[in-house]
């Protein structure tokens, strides 16, 4: 007995002292957000020795931060008679439209319409694709303007889970057949058909070729035969990008009057020139309300006047057919430019926007794709999202916000199964 009273007592004494020394560490330790904050792992920022060889093998190419000009932003709630915009209606009705203009007239060009007339061919249907999982349907777009047509395919997969309507991410496929290979028998993180399956996710692809092929002296072929092109077109006639953003729309056409997918959650993605070609989607047609951008770089998320990586000057020489003209004119002249490409993301609000980086991926600037995403907030604030913090994340972070979202994945320029994994948290997020 005499031992166990003894014992309480010496529980109850260490238990004095255990509060004690609790209390006294947590008044002299920092407190639980700045413990946080230093716990953090550093923000993302080029490897020394890879920007070194970089700049090496490419001179008169920069990847270097201290490199980058001093340079200011147009504005984006200043409309061009100096108004200031305030509201959603007021960004919608007055500014909105200026900066889709300005995109057109001096990026990627005008497109022409919906076509007079368009049909859908169901051309193979395998209920039991994927061990039974999935859908897959090949289907024939044909569009018609008077007499001439246009006809391309397009291959979807659909969850055989149950549900009666899937949302679908649509793929803009750049690469070879054997990347993003609708039979399965090869298959790559490109298109990684049974992963997105697998959470639920169906997913259409369409080849750009078909409707603009990837080379210089092609934009009378595919689309530009379907609407020759005018002959004074004041450069701002549609170049390769537009015309595939116009084939990722009829891919829509196709989505929005199909039985089993929700109209209302589809996602268009690209990588590289694909990523130009997404965000030029989704600033282009509402119908979109994810648009996933990866390793676009110039031209695509990235910030022209950063000047980090490629710059206007290469991508119009060795890429002018993707763009229209009056491009060219600013090359090197950057700061002439009456827009910048945090504009084009801005033009997707109030929908969500995700972009994707990769750590190695210095030519697409993954610090200039991030910040087009931070400045994309001040459109994006007037539909109630928070900002994002200016400081560049940590490789394998994700931030994001109600509508926004980034991260930037270790290696090198590509679109691998993990950058998917991503934007698929993010959309189970914004599309719950
Ligand atoms: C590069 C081009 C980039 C990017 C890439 C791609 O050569 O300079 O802007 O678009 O091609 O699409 O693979």
């Amino acid at each position: 007995m005499a031992m166990n009273l003894t014992s309480k007592r010496g529980q109850g004494s260490f238990l004095f002292w255990q509060i004690a020394i609790f209390l006294l560490v947590i008044s002299v330790s920092p407190s639980f957000a700045q413990q946080e904050a230093a716990s953090k792992r550093a923000p993302w920022q080029p490897d020394p020795e890879q920007a070194k060889a970089f700049e090496e093998r490419r001179p008169g190419i920069f990847v270097h931060e201290a490199k980058v000009p001093e340079y200011e932003l147009p504005s984006l709630l200043t409309t061009q008679e100096g108004e200031a915009i305030e509201s959603q209606e007021a960004w919608l009705i007055k500014r909105r439209p200026e900066v889709m203009r300005l995109f057109e007239h001096t990026v990627y060009g005008r497109l022409p319409g919906s076509p007079d007339r368009q049909e859908h061919e169901l051309l193979d249907r395998d209920e039991m694709a994927l061990d039974g999982k999935a859908t897959h349907e090949t289907i024939q777009i044909t569009c018609w303007n008077g007499e001439r047509t246009l006809t391309f395919k397009t291959e979807l997969f659909l969850p055989n889970n149950g549900h009666e309507r899937a949302p679908v991410f649509v793929l803009v496929n750049h690469r070879e057949t054997e990347e993003a290979d609708p039979t399965r028998k090869t298959k790559t993180g490109f298109w990684p058909v049974e992963e997105i399956i697998a959470r639920g996710y169906g997913t259409a692809i369409f080849r750009e070729d078909d409707l603009s092929p990837d080379r210089r002296d092609a934009l009378n072929e595919a689309l530009g035969t379907l609407y020759p092109r005018p002959k004074d077109g004041k450069g701002t006639t549609w170049g390769a990008l537009a015309a595939w953003s116009w084939g990722a729309s009829r891919v829509m056409d196709v989505l929005q009057t199909h039985a089993r997918v929700d109209h209302r959650k589809v996602a268009i993605v690209g990588h590289s020139r694909g990523g130009k070609c997404a965000l030029w989607t989704g600033a282009r047609d509402p119908r979109f309300t994810l648009v996933y951008s990866n390793g676009s770089g110039c031209g695509g998320a990235a910030l022209s006047r950063r000047r980090f990586g490629e710059r206007l000057a290469q991508i119009t020489d060795r890429f002018p057919f993707w763009f229209c003209e009056n491009l060219q004119q600013y090359a090197e002249r950057e700061d002439a430019l009456p827009l910048d490409q945090h504009m084009l993301l801005a033009l997707i609000a109030p929908r969500n926007v995700y972009i994707g980086s990769a750590a190695e991926d210095l030519w697409a600037d993954p610090k200039g794709e991030y910040t087009s995403l931070v400045e994309s907030g001040a459109v994006y604030r007037l539909f109630d999202d928070s900002p994002l913090s200016p400081e560049m994340p940590a490789v394998d972070e994700q931030r994001t916000t109600k509508m926004r979202g980034y991260h930037i994945r270790p290696g090198k320029h590509d679109l691998q199964a993990n950058d998917w994994q991503y934007v698929m948290d993010f959309a189970d997020q914004v599309w719950e």
